[in-house]
């Protein structure tokens, strides 16, 4: 639970070029980018209406690369709820966040309580490598991203299907 009941820090992991900025930025700021800028770290922050209340949304994009595991383990413990992307154009990149899952539970103990979501980006590609996954129906958990570059849905999965990673 957060120590101020209405701040919230959202982190957002995932492999190196799946979408992470992309989808952060269309969320905060409602633009897409074609260039690819790889990100070491950012935060944003973002005053949201929920249940009626101002909450202030706290949102890190961290990087891909893998290079910084004491960012992610700091961004872990300091986090109260996660979203979890790859790519439907790359399996790799879903295998890529089994170990970030497992750092979440191990972290944080119990990961009942926790907000965790999968979210599969670049639907509007045709390539894709985990059709079946990325195209699950679903029912939204309250923390769904916005959807990525033109408005289609980015195939966000409830925490409930991440243990099956
Ligand atoms: N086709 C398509 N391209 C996308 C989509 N989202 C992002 N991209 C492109 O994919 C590339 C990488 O996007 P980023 O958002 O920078 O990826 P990232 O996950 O933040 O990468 P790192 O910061 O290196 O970890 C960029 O060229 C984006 O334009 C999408 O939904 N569809
Ligand atoms: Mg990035």
């Amino acid at each position: 639970m957060p120590e101020q009941s209405n701040d919230y820090r959202v982190v957002v992991f995932g492999a190196g070029g799946v979408g992470k900025s992309s989808l952060v930025l269309r969320f905060v700021k409602g633009t897409f980018r074609d260039t690819y800028i790889p990100t070491i770290e950012d935060t944003y922050r973002q005053v949201i209406s929920c249940d009626k209340s101002v909450c202030t949304l706290q949102i890190t994009d961290t990087t891909g690369s893998h290079q910084f595991p004491a960012m992610q383990r700091l961004s872990i413990s300091k986090g109260h709820a996660f979203i979890l992307v790859f790519s439907v154009t790359s399996k790799q990149s879903l295998e890529e966040l089994k170990p970030i899952y497992q750092q979440i539970v191990q972290i944080k103990g119990s990961v009942e309580s926790i907000p965790i979501m999968l979210v599969g980006n670049k639907c509007d590609e045709t390539q894709r490598e985990s059709p079946g996954l990325a195209r699950t129906p679903l029912s939204r958990p309250p923390l769904s991203p916005p959807p990525s570059q033109n408005g289609c849905d980015s195939g966000a999965v409830p925490s409930s299907s991440v243990p099956s990673l």
